[in-house]
């Protein structure tokens, strides 16, 4: 853990890509039709959301950190398959529609380990995404996607710091999913 003093901070945990997965995520933003208002993600912020925790006292982010150290899901490989506009955030999203059951498995146990230290989200169910553009005020046309792989090894626990004009992510914690063949 480090750069965390005692005031609070943002935290999420997430999936952060490896360099080529990075590439192909900025290959799909690079191709959005967007209007000059709307804001490309840099390529540095990528990541896919699991569990956005929100402000967290310094003391309790110990806990958020053995909650992450002590999932036992394996490793799984998602397809990004298409864009999609979701108006209410007024992002432009890459989606995946299958998930993979050991990411169901982790979501599922990521919220019900948070929810038993009372953390209790909002989320309602798994959606698996990586966001590209943000203040994208209407639906623009959106082609198809060149689909890409992302093979998930590991997760992080990140800290979001929004005093910036674009967020700053840093890695508080990782952990490396389960080997296929060393399942728990
Ligand atoms: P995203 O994953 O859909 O882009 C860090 O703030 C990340 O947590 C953001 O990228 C954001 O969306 C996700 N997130 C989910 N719920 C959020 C909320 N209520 N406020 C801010 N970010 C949220």
């Amino acid at each position: 853990m480090t750069g965390l003093d005692d005031s609070k901070v943002r935290l999420f945990f997430a999936v952060v890509p490896d360099a080529a997965t990075r590439e192909r995520i900025a290959d799909a933003a690079a191709s959005l039709p967007l209007e000059s208002e709307a804001r490309l993600v840099p390529r540095n912020n990528y990541h896919m959301t699991l569990a956005f925790v929100g402000e967290v006292a310094a003391p309790q982010i110990q806990s958020l950190q053995q909650i992450g150290g002590a999932q036992r899901t394996t490793a799984f490989a998602l397809r990004f398959e298409s864009y999609e506009y979701w108006p209410k955030p007024e992002v432009v999203v890459a989606a995946s529609r299958t998930i993979p059951p050991p990411m169901e498995q982790l979501w599922q146990q990521l919220h019900r380990d948070l929810a038993e230290q009372q953390w209790v989200l909002d989320a309602k169910r798994l959606r698996p995404h990586v966001t590209l553009a943000r203040k994208v005020p209407q639906a623009p046309v959106l082609q198809a996607m060149s689909s890409f792989e992302w093979l998930v090894r590991d997760f992080c626990l990140m800290r979001s710091d929004t005093s910036g004009p674009q967020p700053a992510y840093t890695v508080v914690d990782t952990w490396s999913l389960l080997d296929n063949r060393e399942k728990a």
